[in-house]
């Protein structure tokens, strides 16, 4: 009983205390869930920053990293140019950090005075920085410093000027910033003011040097309309920082401008050739992201070079794996020049440099022969001159023979690319070469000639030219002995130069397809060199190929024509013919070349455009060559 009656208070208060206890902590409940809530957020933010922190335990982050897929993401290899100061290399943070965040990697290049290092500096990064610092060293560009001038370091100007050079030879990305915009005008043939207050004539000068910190804006500046400045900024104007005293003065040949300040400084310039080069007076590696600022002024920038890195990595990867062939140049036509090969000549766009620039592995070389009069003394003068070029191009290649070789068949070229040389094929231009005897077909090919036009300007003895009076109305029958004969012996039957009347007769008589080693579209423009519609068809269907020429009056009959009207006849050709019937002849040194792709060196920006209008790497191959060695390869095995 006692335990009963003693029990009982017990249970009566418990449900009391009970009750009590949980209004009072009613009001608590709330805190303690928020607290425990808290604490949790609190430990696994501290476990998610431990995660995420490899300085906290770098061991962990090897294993990490050693876990998972083996595939490297190829991210582009960005060089930018340290700042040189009491012997010692620095660099801003901001510049490394705006590449990182843009997806590139950052890799500082030193000054440093050993240059011929520099062609290996350059082969091993997708794009390049040129960093502010100092001015420039006016002796550099033959000018004596005015007194206004600041601080120089003279190793590091000339590096960098060699640098600008060196790399726009190599259509590698380029984006210079403050001296950098200076570094790359300089370079590449601008002017530069020393000084924009005592040396620029018009006006008067706002502040071009800001005491404000880095990360603010101090001015602002007009950016052109159509340039790619306004198509990352999407706006006309912008506020930019602003630490210079120096400024371009006129840009170089190839660049336009791209903003000015209110004052008529130069704060921008970019490539007008399609050219992935930009140059800014400002300092985007320290504008803050802020509404202030009207967003974010960095970044665009950053991020324009790493795509364009990255697109310049995947053409030079490309590059790497397929041939790249040029069906037709001319540079034989100097080689009376004292013209050297070997070096970079600027007296022709194909030389051995530039076809490495470029990354052009194989071109064919033509004996080119003027139509002249067709009597038997000038035929046989002919003849003689076109075996004359032919020892011309093999002496050249003899004198050079440790760096390129003459490759009679595409797998000479495959064989040559695997050993690090250049190829060179032999062509005729013109079968007036022939003249009246079919026994030169076959001498010619022995020579290792791997096609010829069979005519010029002008009808000759084989048949009439696109530029001809329709002498024969078409191909002659002499002139059809001679594609019979270039059949057998497996020499390709060229009929670029031709007249429409030629070209269908040749396609009837030929048993093997044709070629048109440089010819356009005359759906694009009205030249009777250009191949029409019904034409391009007709050879595809023979199983042919024609190979768009960057001769400009091909490309366009008004206005200057560039690489974009050479994009655009070979997307003709696509679109007509199909991808299986279609490549690409410079005409480099017979006046061909256009801007953007102005010789061998400008070469893989071709390739950038491919990539661009999204052709896949199996038709980059086929455009680069693959479809005219196919024909070839035909040809010879006849
Ligand atoms: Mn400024
Ligand atoms: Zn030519
Ligand atoms: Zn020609």
């Amino acid at each position: 009983m006692t335990d009963r009656q003693t029990c009982l208070p017990i249970v009566c208060i418990q449900p009391a205390i009970v009750m009590d206890y949980a209004l009072s902590a009613g009001k608590q409940s709330m805190g303690g869930i928020c607290l425990s809530v808290f604490f949790i957020y609190i430990f696994s933010l501290f476990i998610y920053i431990l995660r995420n922190m490899p300085i906290l335990d770098w061991k962990q982050s090897y294993l990490q990293m050693c876990g998972g897929s083996a595939v490297q993401r190829r991210r582009p290899v960005i060089g930018i140019t340290g700042n040189y100061d009491n012997a010692t290399c620095t660099l801003a943070e901001g510049y490394y950090q705006s590449v990182l965040q843009a997806g590139g990697i950052p890799f500082i290049i030193p000054p440093f005075e050993q240059t011929d290092n520099l062609k290996d500096v350059l082969d091993r990064i997708d794009g390049l920085i040129f960093s502010g610092g100092g001015d420039i060293n006016p002796l550099l560009l033959n000018e004596q410093p005015v007194k206004e001038l600041h601080s120089v370091c003279h190793v590091r100007d000339v590096q960098e000027l060699l640098l600008a050079r060196l790399a726009a030879d190599r259509q590698i990305p380029m984006l210079g910033i403050c001296k950098g915009i200076q570094i790359i005008s300089a370079a590449l043939g601008g002017e530069l003011y020393q000084d924009i207050y005592t040396q620029m004539q018009e006006g008067t000068r706002i502040k071009h040097s800001q005491e404000l910190d880095r990360k603010y804006p101090s001015h602002t500046v007009n950016i052109v309309a159509g340039s790619i400045l306004h198509t990352l900024f999407r706006d006309e104007t912008i506020a930019v920082n602003s630490f210079h005293h120096q400024a371009v003065k006129t840009p170089p040949p190839g660049f336009r401008v791209s903003a000015m300040s209110e004052d008529g400084v130069v704060e921008a310039i970019e490539s007008s050739e399609y050219k992935s080069v930009i140059g800014v007076q400002w300092h985007p590696e320290c504008l803050e992201e802020s509404p202030a600022n009207n967003g974010d002024r960095s970044t665009p920038l950053f991020r324009w070079l790493i795509g364009e890195a990255a697109s310049f990595r995947e053409a030079k990867r490309i590059h790497r794996r397929v041939i790249s062939l040029d069906s037709h140049c001319d540079t034989p036509m100097f080689f009376h020049k004292n013209i050297d090969f070997a070096s970079r000549d600027p007296q022709i766009l194909v030389d051995l440099h530039k076809m490495t620039e470029g990354k052009l592995d194989a071109t064919i070389m033509v004996a080119y022969l003027e139509q002249k009069e067709r009597d038997e003394e000038a035929l046989l003068a002919a003849t003689a001159k076109a075996n004359r070029i032919l020892t011309q191009i093999e002496e050249m290649a003899a004198r050079n023979c440790t760096l390129l070789d003459i490759a009679y068949t595409p797998a000479d070229i495959v064989r040559l690319k695997r050993d690090g040389k250049k190829a060179i094929m032999l062509g005729i231009e013109n079968g007036y070469a022939i003249g009246k005897d079919i026994a030169n077909v076959e001498h010619f090919r022995r020579r290792g000639v791997v096609y010829m036009t069979l005519c010029h300007n002008g009808d000759n003895d084989l048949c009439d030219s696109a530029k001809g009076n329709g002498e024969h109305g078409g191909v002659s029958s002499f002139g059809a002995e001679v594609i019979k004969e270039m059949n057998r012996t497996g020499m390709m039957v060229d009929l670029s130069h031709a007249a429409e009347s030629s070209f269908y007769d040749a396609l009837e008589i030929s048993r093997t397809p044709i070629v048109c080693s440089h010819s356009s579209a005359r759906a694009l423009c009205n030249h009777p060199r250009n191949l029409t519609d019904d034409q391009l068809k007709a050879l595809a269907r023979k199983g042919g190929v024609a190979q768009v020429t960057l001769y400009h009056g091909f490309l366009r009959t008004e206005g200057t024509a560039t690489v974009m009207d050479a994009v655009e006849h070979l997307n003709h050709f696509v679109n007509v013919m199909g991808i299986d019937h279609v490549g690409i002849g410079t005409d480099f040194d017979g006046d061909g070349g256009v801007p953007g792709c102005a010789s061998a060196s400008e070469l893989i920006n071709f390739t950038r455009h491919l990539l661009r209008e999204r052709y896949s790497e199996s038709d980059i191959q086929k455009i680069w060559g693959g479809n005219f060695m196919r024909v070839m390869e035909m040809v010879q095995n006849v």
